[in-house]
């Protein structure tokens, strides 16, 4: 029994048991439409109670319900019963009412939370709009200004600020249900509110609305529901009740079919999945109780405030007393820059660092659960780091390293018990990217690989098995990527033209523009390296630029000239001068065009990555690309996209 219903005196609880989030499938959308039915009809029945049992309230529609046609009864249909309801309802939420969940809570007269509880429309994360009335019945609780920023940017907010905006009616400490009943039977003791689809909306004037449409766009970078969104809201503050809804469903049911909607609710599952996968079901994680980073630079000081993030206290190694004041400091600036941007108390920050120890000394590892390398990307540096934790750290430490290039299994090489060794690739910065690549060598243990992904798991990363090659998967494909880009310069295609229809493309950047940003010198001293060590390495246009002296916008140019202080790419007529010899032709490709060559060239490289084993499957290669190299998350990414065809 997916609803249930109890009785305490004469209120009646109506509890929804739908696991694992009772999301609102047919089974529960008529349970509650039955529900209604039984309730108006009991006499000694004045109110009702709605709870859920489990982790939380309503999460929403049954996502898994979308590809496949609508079955009676619909949502909206359920929501207008429950608002029409002889009885008064009163939502009880705890974790999360979400999309369909908070518009279930709508349809109720009256709506409590406990403490900590949040509501929200995630729908546009989804690439749809509110289907059950949630874009024209937020603004008659809340107001157009409110349901505009819940509504089109899908961030649910905490029950405190749902009480101040009016979205709740109530908010209790503890006992939700016995909480939620004292209001009920104490809300009968007075004349009941309107209900809230009779509830009257102020629209906004039109110059209001249309900065709001500015404003949207300018966020929604090609994504298409938040626009939708916001149509359908500004039609809910303009138009009567009944016509809003109509075109709110039809905007609902035009965007569930489409392409955005496939590739957002593709990326949801398999984020879902990634922290779980089915080949470690058998496998024991070990216990992450402490941890240790060898090294405090940039990357160093991420992974170590990530941990700190979880909780876990952390040792930082570094080579001596400078280098160890140097990574306090960068780990000092995380948590400060936390601060200012209102992510953390000073309090909080203290006590993240109060869980650091530093110090140059690695007997101070003899006890450690798990130690995370992230010394300069040189071989033979990295093997003298794990010479020494093979000597100090206990036999079943985790030992793992950050590697983004290298070999791990180089990396290994005469480690006592490399069954306990595992590459862990980070994202920069790493208390602050989802993305973590695991690598596991042939060595590498089930077990240690499972506590790769438990780690994810505590530091709230999106885990992906990677296999041993150059750059794993998402610096393969990068590579690959930025060589196609330079194969399209060297065809007389404009290097503004291509990071600009990257940016068309959803991008947050073009390929051109990020090596500015980031340094072009890195991957021009690893292709050095390779070359002195034999191997045959073509020339790339980033080597010409950095031999000129061009490493990028720290050096005042890299493919753009930039103005002192000033990150504003502008184009170079000494770059063109530098390049000229090496472009043979003109090309006048438009932006379209571009972005298909080049997300088509990441999925090729991606079928490579599969075909070899590297990737476990399609969907690990889009949320590498989505989460760690800002591919648009509503295209899925260069697998699912290839895979759509459009
Ligand atoms: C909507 O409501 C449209 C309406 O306006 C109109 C309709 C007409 N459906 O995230 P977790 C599964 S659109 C199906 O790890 P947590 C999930 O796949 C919907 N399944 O838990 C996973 O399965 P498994 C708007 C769902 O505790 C399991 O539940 N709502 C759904 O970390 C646990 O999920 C949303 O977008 C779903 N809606 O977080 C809310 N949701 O165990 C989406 C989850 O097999 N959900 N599953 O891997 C969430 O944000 C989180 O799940 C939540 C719990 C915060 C609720």
């Amino acid at each position: 029994m997916v609803v249930s219903i109890e009785r305490e005196g004469d209120i009646a609880v109506v509890t929804v048991d739908n696991p694992p989030v009772n999301a609102l499938g047919q089974a529960l959308r008529q349970g509650l439409w039955d529900a209604v039915g039984a309730l108006d009809a009991d006499p000694a029945v004045r109110a009702v109670v709605l709870v859920c049992a489990g982790r939380t309230f309503i999460a929403g529609a049954d996502v898994t319900e979308f590809g496949k046609p609508p079955v009676p009864p619909h949502l909206p249909d359920v929501v207008d019963r429950i608002e029409g309801a002889a009885k008064p309802w009163v939502a009880a939420i705890h974790g999360s009412a979400l999309g369909g969940g908070f518009e279930v809570a709508m349809g109720c007269r009256f709506r409590v939370a406990v403490e900590g509880a949040s509501v929200g429309l995630p729908e546009v994360t989804l690439g749809i709009v509110p289907g059950a009335s949630g874009t024209v019945r937020t603004p008659r609780l809340a107001g157009s200004e409110a349901a505009v920023d819940l509504v089109t940017t899908g961030r649910p907010v905490k029950a405190a600020k749902a009480l101040a905006l009016g979205l709740v009616d109530a908010v209790v400490a503890g006992d939700l249900r016995g909480g939620a009943v004292g209001f009920a039977r104490a809300a009968l003791a007075k004349p009941l509110p309107p209900a809230v689809s009779a509830r009257p909306v102020a629209s906004p004037d039109a110059a209001w609305w249309e900065a709001q449409r500015a404003a949207v766009a300018k966020r929604a970078k090609g994504e298409v529901a938040p626009l939708r969104a916001l149509d359908c809201l500004r039609v809910a503050a303009e138009r009567p009740f009944a016509e809003a809804m109509a075109h709110e469903r039809a905007t609902f049911l035009d965007l569930r079919g489409s392409d955005q909607a496939a590739a957002l609710r593709h990326i949801f599952f398999a984020e879902r999945a990634a922290p779980r996968p089915a080949h470690l079901a058998g496998a024991t994680a070990h216990p992450i109780r402490s941890a240790a980073v060898i090294g405090g630079g940039t990357m160093g000081a991420g992974i170590a405030a990530a941990l700190r993030d979880a909780g876990i206290p952390v040792v930082l190694i570094e080579r001596d007393d400078e280098a160890v004041a140097r990574g306090l400091a960068n780990l000092r600036g995380i948590f400060e820059g936390g601060v200012k941007r209102g992510k953390l108390t000073e309090a909080q920050a203290a006590e993240r660092m109060a869980g650091v120890t530093a110090g140059s000394d690695y007997a101070a590892l003899a006890d450690t659960d798990l130690v995370i390398e992230a010394v300069f990307e040189e071989l033979s540096v990295k093997r003298a780091v794990f010479d020494r934790l093979g000597q100090v750290c206990r036999a079943d430490a985790v030992l793992a390293t950050n590697t983004s290039y290298l070999d791990p299994r180089l990396i290994a090489e005469g480690l006592p018990n490399a069954a306990r060794f595992i590459g862990l690739h980070f994202f920069s910065p790493a208390n602050v990217m989802k993305l973590l690549e695991i690598v596991p060598t042939p060595e590498t243990s089930i077990d240690t690989l499972a506590t790769g992904f438990a780690l994810a798991r505590s530091l709230g990363k999106i885990p992906v098995q990677a296999g041993i090659c150059e750059g794993f998967i998402g610096n393969r494909i990068l590579k690959r990527y930025r060589a196609e880009a330079e194969a399209l310069v060297r065809q007389g295609v404009a290097i503004a033209a291509i990071d600009a229809a990257m940016r068309a493309d959803g991008f947050a950047m073009g390929p051109f523009e990020a090596q500015d940003l980031g340094g072009l010198d890195i991957a021009f001293l690893q292709r050095e390296g390779a070359r002195a060590a034999g191997q045959h390495v073509p020339e790339t246009l980033g080597d010409v630029l950095v031999r000129a002296g061009r490493k990028g916008q720290k050096t005042g140019g890299g493919w753009y000239d930039y103005a002192p202080g000033d990150r504003k790419p502008v184009v170079s007529d000494r770059v063109a001068a530098l390049l000229a010899e090496r472009i043979t032709g003109r090309s006048e490709m438009d932006g379209g065009a571009i972005a298909a060559h080049l997300t088509a060239a990441m999925a090729e490289e991606g079928k490579a990555i599969l075909a070899e084993g590297i990737a476990l499957k399609a969907s690990d290669i889009d949320l590498v690309e989505v989460h760690g190299y800002g591919f648009p998350r509503w295209q899925g990414g260069p697998m699912f996209k290839a895979e759509l065809g459009r």
